[in-house]
């Protein structure tokens, strides 16, 4: 039989069978507990061969994977498996409580990138007062065709363009503890009341609610898609991440995963040997200096690279 990863730890899995029963699994042979590269060897959202006995069952085959989004996990020391088998990676910030932090956004947009997964940008919170510099960082992401939605779980605006959006899909949400990706979660489904939150005041951040990853099959409120239709999604939460640390990114490659700097990889004077930081004839630099490169995205690139090269990484 196969089935759908809901959730777990410590090996044991729950699994959405596709008789309807969830069942916890344990993992069965060898092939997949061995896989010692990735602190956890499955994700929620994965697809499984589950070998069923009454109420529990054995996982004994992973199904290959559409696309998988992962970090770097500094503590564990190894590349973490956050969600799978996407349509979409919503990259959630705020305006503030836990404070706007682009490079954050722009680490997840890369990652999403490179696992060729559809990135959206939530801004929740926006009840919360927004600096200029946060409103020109979120129209810049919006030019380079990112889409952005200004939200707040709080008042409901914008939780019916979401709800639009991820109507008959499978998405995750990640982002910073205390963005109220959980919260956004409850908005969209009234049956849904998951654990949310407060903020520590004292180091302006979240208190790590979730701690989880977990798919839920959300039946959208109706009022959300104009009344008459019953919508669903599957939704990833996850927990919230204090750091954001790119995995299996070399440096050179880093570019790539700009999307208005792609396309010029290559053309600069030096060709692919250029480090667009001084040559001339660069048109990396070229593009930046007339403005058709944003010099915030540019800095976000090279902030970036240095990060991945020298393996200091900021929050
Ligand atoms: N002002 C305001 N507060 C919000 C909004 N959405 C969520 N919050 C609050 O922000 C806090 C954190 O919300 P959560 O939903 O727990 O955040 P999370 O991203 O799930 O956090 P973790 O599970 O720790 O990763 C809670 O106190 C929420 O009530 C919003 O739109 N506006
Ligand atoms: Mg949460
Ligand atoms: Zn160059």
């Amino acid at each position: 039989m196969r089935g759908t990863l809901i959730g777990g730890s410590n090996n044991i899995f729950s699994v959405e069978c596709d008789d309807g029963q969830i069942r916890q699994c344990s993992i069965k042979g060898k092939k997949l507990k061995s896989d010692k590269r990735y602190y956890n060897p499955l994700a929620p959202g994965d697809l499984l061969e589950i070998e069923a006995d009454g109420d529990t069952g054995q996982i004994t085959a992973l199904l290959p994977r559409k696309n998988v989004f992962e970090r770097w996990n500094v503590k564990g020391r190894a590349p973490q498996l956050l969600a799978a088998n996407l349509d979409y990676v919503v990259c959630f910030t705020t305006p503030d409580f836990p404070p706007f932090r682009p490079r954050f956004v722009d680490r997840m947009l890369v990652q999403a990138e490179a696992a060729k997964i559809e990135p959206l940008i939530v801004c929740n919170k926006c009840d919360l007062e927004f600096s200029p510099d946060t409103e020109q960082m979120l129209s810049i992401w919006e030019e380079l065709g990112y889409k952005v939605l200004r939200l707040s779980a709080k008042t409901g605006k914008g939780v019916s363009e979401l709800a639009r959006l991820l109507n008959g899909k499978k998405a995750a949400f990640a982002g910073q503890s205390g963005v109220g990706k959980s919260s956004v979660i409850n908005a969209l489904d009234s049956n849904v009341s998951l654990k949310t939150g407060g903020l520590s005041l004292k180091y302006e951040r979240g208190t790590h609610t979730t701690t989880r990853g977990t798919l839920y099959h959300l039946r959208i409120n109706p009022a959300l898609l104009d009344g008459d239709t019953q919508g669903c999604a599957d939704i990833i939460d996850t927990p919230g991440i204090r750091r954001f640390v790119l995995n299996e990114i070399p440096p050179d490659e880093l570019i790539y995963y700009f999307r208005e700097m792609e396309p010029l990889v290559g053309t600069c004077s030096f060709g692919l040997s250029c480090t667009h930081s001084h040559e001339a004839g660069c048109k990396i630099l070229e593009a930046t200096h007339a403005g058709v490169i944003t010099e915030e995205r540019y800095e976000s690139w090279s902030r970036i690279k240095s990060e991945i090269e020298t393996g200091s990484w900021e929050d």
